[in-house]
């Protein structure tokens, strides 16, 4: 698929094992229209299928915005039929968050608001530039969050400061955003990519298989009560030790070397 709303790029800037994405409206903010919509769903499919890729990260291009939401113009005629009858939004979760087991990393580099916020926090987990800001303005559209923001957002920094930013449509800074547990840090604008690839390299240096798990394992905090969650745990680790990647991790920890790994 050639894209139009979108860059791909595979063993990105010389990242072995990494793949960086960036959402190029950036005379609209990014705003994110369907076919960036489209285009996101083909490039992450892709990039779960290609074997030689084991992190993606996702961006925006410009300094301004990650993505100050869901078009507005695109949005603003349909009627609520369309949004139910399309299901609007729906393949983000089914098509992206659920199908992508390989880690992804949003690396927000401006503006991520509405759906843009609520699509940096699907990723598993967010960078951000000094300069970025967050929020879910939707209210001052006259509706409320619709890609998961009244849900993540409140899963991330709690109850009191979720209900905050959704009822009076304020932005958080990325200072804020860091000390409430939605990001993981904060770096210079100028910094962020490099940042991003270089957490990503290391987890794309790591054995394929246990990425997986250990991605399908924290995500399984949030989806089940304790107990059951720790006997996903436990099964997902006791299949591990039973891989080839197992039995290299450990042989090379002993010789004192890098494993080599083949992903089984
Ligand atoms: N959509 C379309 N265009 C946008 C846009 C957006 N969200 N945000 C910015 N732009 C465009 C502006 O219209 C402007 O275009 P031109 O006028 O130059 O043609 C250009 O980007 C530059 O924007 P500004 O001139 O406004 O730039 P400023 O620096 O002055 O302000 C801003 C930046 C980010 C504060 C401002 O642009 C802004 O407030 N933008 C809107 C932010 C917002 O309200 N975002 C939430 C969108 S609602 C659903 C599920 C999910 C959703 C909906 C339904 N269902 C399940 C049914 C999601 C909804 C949303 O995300």
């Amino acid at each position: 698929m050639t894209y139009e709303a979108i860059t791909v790029e595979t063993n990105a800037q010389g990242t072995k094992g990494v793949t960086l994405l960036t959402i190029n409206r950036p005379k609209a903010l990014n705003a994110l229209n369907s076919t960036v919509l489209a285009e996101l769903i083909d490039a992450f499919a892709a990039y779960q299928a290609d074997d030689s890729q084991l992190c993606a990260i996702l961006t925006g291009s410009g300094e301004k915005a990650f993505a100050a939401g869901a078009d507005i113009k695109e949005m603003s005629d349909k009627a609520a039929a369309d949004f139910y009858l399309d299901d609007f939004f729906s393949p983000w979760t089914s098509e992206i968050v659920k199908k992508t087991r390989k880690p992804w990393i949003a690396a927000v580099n401006g503006f991520a608001l509405g759906g843009g916020c609520e699509l940096a926090m699907m990723a598993d987990f967010i960078i951000a530039s000094d300069n970025a800001k967050f929020g879910q303005p939707e209210i001052k559209l006259g509706v409320a969050p619709g890609m998961g923001g009244s849900q993540r957002l409140t899963r991330a920094i709690g109850k009191s400061k979720s209900m905050e930013m959704c009822l009076t449509g304020r932005m958080m800074s990325a200072e804020e955003a860091e000390r409430s547990n939605l990001i993981v840090r904060s770096v210079p604008q100028a910094d962020l990519i490099a940042d991003a690839l270089k957490t990503a390299a290391t987890i794309a240096s790591m054995p394929p298989m246990a990425t997986i798990a250990n991605k399908e394992m924290v995500n399984s905090a949030f989806e089940m009560t304790l107990d059951q969650g720790l006997i996903v745990e436990r099964r997902i680790f006791q299949i591990l030790t039973a891989s080839e990647d197992k039995k290299e991790g450990m042989e090379a920890f002993i010789e004192k070397r890098e494993g080599q790994w083949k992903g089984r």
